[in-house]
């Protein structure tokens, strides 16, 4: 693992927008199926996924769901289901009630908040097919009171219409209510514009391909989509206190999700610093994913060395990680100096495993910087709000003259009269004119 100075530093990643072609092949995969339902997805299920299904065989049955549970072990059913609980019960703190405010002249002003009604949940196949991201979507979709969850995974995995059992498991877990055998661009058009089989959903998120990903943002706006989810990051800000066994192993840990995942340790400390290095070297050839953690390492990974634990936070902040750990002597009273972080673990037995699995925060959270401005995937991202608002004749007599002022300084006469005739109503208009 490079060892560099703060200079030499950069993380800042391309986003990947596609060639021209694979943004080609979309447009026309999303245009089929909008105008051809059905028999589009099939022939498309066909051609990609290799599986020949009929409409009837598209969802996944009660039956099929059974089964999964016998394919995996009751271990696996009793952990998922703790981790669904410690999710859930985390989300429900996130829970926002709708409000109203009564004012003194008896005009009432609130927002209401109410669930969205139906929302998409698209699980990767292949090797990110993660039971625990099924959780992570759709728990806090239910928290939020979505009364319709569907979720759509490609047929590919586990035979030739079956689906991984574990993510069938974690979906029954969740409370998935619908699940659908279909992936990729199609999979995206199906749920944003419906077809004779599939509804159409409000929302639709979940990590995917670059098909996947270049699908929903050429959906977007006829449905909302979640953001698009970059490679994972771990930044661990660590002083000569921290363990560098352990710090080699939550770094890694990181490292195997993706060849372009990018796992970085800040230290003052270049004694720990040494030492995390060779770990890292040596438990990486202990890995069954070695090739891709090494590639990780080799590519986006780096201990950066600081010339102070002050600058180490400074550097974090800049980087302003997806997952931060701090391995520091005192990490309460560092945490308050993190401005940027999507994720902050504290102190030693705080591994990101943890979080990713198990202790209720949701595991999706802005990449490549971007928890600069923005937050890990919460209830609010599942519901919406209306405004709410009522005058009393009171509060449009003591306000209708601020309001014509405001409507006749756009030009906009009609809106001033609407006001008007009410106060002319009460004999009160004119006042001003
Ligand atoms: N660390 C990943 C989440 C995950 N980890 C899923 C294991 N499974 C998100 O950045
Ligand atoms: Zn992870």
């Amino acid at each position: 693992m490079k060892v560099v100075s703060v200079e030499q530093f950069d993380l800042r990643r391309e986003v990947d927008y596609g060639t021209p072609e694979q943004n080609e092949t979309v447009k026309k995969i999303v245009h089929d199926v909008k105008t051809g339902g059905d028999a589009a997805l099939l022939r498309y299920t066909k051609e990609l996924d290799h599986a020949e299904l009929t409409a009837g065989m598209l969802r996944v049955t009660q039956a099929e769901l059974d089964a999964a549970y016998e394919q995996v072990d009751d271990s696996f059913v009793q952990a998922i289901s703790a981790a669904a609980r410690n999710i859930r019960e985390f989300h429900m703190r996130e829970k926002r009630n709708s409000w109203m405010d009564l004012q003194p002249d008896g005009s009432i002003l609130g927002q209401i908040i109410r669930p969205l009604k139906r929302v998409g949940v698209y699980v990767p196949g292949g090797k990110a097919a993660y039971p625990s991201s099924v959780l992570m979507n759709v728990i806090p979709a239910q928290v939020a009171g979505v009364p319709e969850i569907v979720m759509v995974t490609p047929p590919s995995t586990g035979g030739e219409e079956g689906i991984n059992p574990y993510i069938l498991v974690a979906a029954a877990e969740a409370g998935v209510h619908e699940i659908y055998r279909v992936g990729g661009a199609q999979a995206i058009a199906a749920l944003a514009y419906g077809t004779e089989t599939i509804a159409p959903v409000d929302k639709i998120c979940g990590p995917g391909n670059i098909y996947v990903a270049l699908a929903k943002r050429e959906v977007y706006g006829a449905v909302d989509i979640d953001s698009i989810a970059g490679p994972s990051e771990i930044v661990v800000l660590a002083d000569e206190s921290a363990d560098p066994e352990f710090v080699a192993a939550d770094l890694l840990s990181q490292a195997e999700h993706d060849e372009m995942a990018s796992a970085i340790l800040v230290t003052p400390s270049r004694k720990l610093a040494d030492l995390v290095a060779a770990e890292v070297g040596r438990q990486l050839e202990l890995l069954p994913r070695r090739a891709i953690a090494a590639a990780s390492v080799e590519q986006y990974g780096a201990i950066i060395v600081t010339r102070s634990l002050q600058e180490g936070i400074s550097v974090v902040n800049r980087l302003a990680p997806e997952h931060l750990e701090l391995m520091v002597a005192d990490p309460m009273a560092h945490v308050g100096l993190i401005e940027n972080a999507g994720a902050i673990f504290l102190g030693a037995y705080s591994s990101e495993p943890v979080g990713d699995y198990f202790a209720g925060p949701n595991h999706i959270i802005p990449t490549n910087g971007t928890a600069r401005f923005s937050s890990p995937v919460d209830v609010d991202d599942f519901i919406k709000k209306s405004s709410m608002i009522y005058y009393s004749k009171e509060a449009l007599l003591a306000n209708g003259a601020a309001i014509m002022e405001l409507a006749r300084g756009e030009g906009l006469e009609a809106h001033a009269r609407a006001i008007e005739v009410r106060l002319k109503r009460e004999g009160k208009a004119g006042e001003n004119h």
